[in-house]
């Protein structure tokens, strides 16, 4: 299961492609790069310090619940992987969520390259707590990057039943050609989406808000489960 920007949309996370997508007058894209870092480090620690004090405002809705509750059903045989970079997976009960593209309450140092859980500014330049030398940045992936956990990812990929893509513009790579993956590896394909995402060739694509698909995709699964 992969999900988006749109499964948090509903709890008032801006997605990346919202119409006004802009940030300080910046493209997130522009902004979430190792270059724009080099060019103008406060700019992108703002940029994520912002986003990281925005998550004590937002809570989790019905969607992420509901895929808390599928993973008490179904335990290790879902892997939930999420691109998105805040903790609402987790505080609706999730316990194995994978976030590919790193997450905002953590940080990187690039000084002794451990990274820890941060829940503060980074804007200030704080000393890292291992070594002491002022090079933390957020443990997030910026484009140019790599994923995290790719090979484990890929492995899922080729060897599941059913791939299901949650609130995502199908734009970014690698997380967009999931599908492809998953279509090569014999698995069936559910997009559950406001809109039919850019990389749809999905065997099973629904539109609509992601707490009313989510939760009611839920309750179909778990009661075949209990039927069958
Ligand atoms: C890499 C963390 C290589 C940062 C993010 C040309 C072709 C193909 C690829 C490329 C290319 N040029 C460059 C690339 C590579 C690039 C890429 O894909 N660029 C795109 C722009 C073309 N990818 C990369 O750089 C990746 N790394 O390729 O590394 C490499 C190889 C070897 C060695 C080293 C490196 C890294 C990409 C990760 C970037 N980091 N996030 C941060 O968050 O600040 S990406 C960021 O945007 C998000 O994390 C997310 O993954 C991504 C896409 O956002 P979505 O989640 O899809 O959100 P979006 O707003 O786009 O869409 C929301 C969707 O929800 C919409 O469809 C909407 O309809 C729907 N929705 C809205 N409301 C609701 C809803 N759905 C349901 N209910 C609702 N209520």
């Amino acid at each position: 299961m992969l999900t988006g920007a749109g499964i948090s949309a509903e709890s008032g996370v801006p997605t990346f492609r919202d119409s006004d997508g802009l940030w300080e007058g910046h493209r997130p894209e522009d902004v979430a790069t190792p270059e724009a870092f080099d060019a103008d480090r406060g700019l992108v620690q703002r940029f994520y310090d912002e986003r990281r004090a925005a998550l004590a405002r937002v809570e989790p809705n019905a969607a992420h619940r509901a895929l808390a509750d599928l993973e008490a059903e179904l335990g290790d045989d879902l892997l939930l992987i999420t691109q998105n970079i805040d903790d609402l997976h987790e505080r609706a009960g999730s316990q194995r969520v994978h976030h590919m593209h790193g997450e905002l309450r953590a940080a990187w140092c690039r000084a002794c390259d451990v990274r820890i859980p941060w829940e503060r500014s980074l804007a200030d330049e704080p000393p890292c707590p291992g070594c002491g030398i002022a090079g933390l940045r957020p443990d997030v992936v910026w484009f140019g990057e790599m994923p995290y956990g790719m090979d484990e990812i890929h492995r899922a990929l080729f060897s599941c039943d059913l791939f299901v893509s949650i609130g995502t513009s199908g734009v970014v790579y690698p997380a967009a050609a999931f599908v492809d993956y998953a279509i090569a590896g014999g698995s069936e394909t559910l997009e559950l989406n406001l809109e039919r995402a850019s990389n749809s060739d999905f065997h099973v694509s629904r539109q609509g808000p992601a707490t009313e698909l989510v939760p009611a995709w839920v309750a179909e699964l778990t009661t075949a489960e209990a039927t069958a």
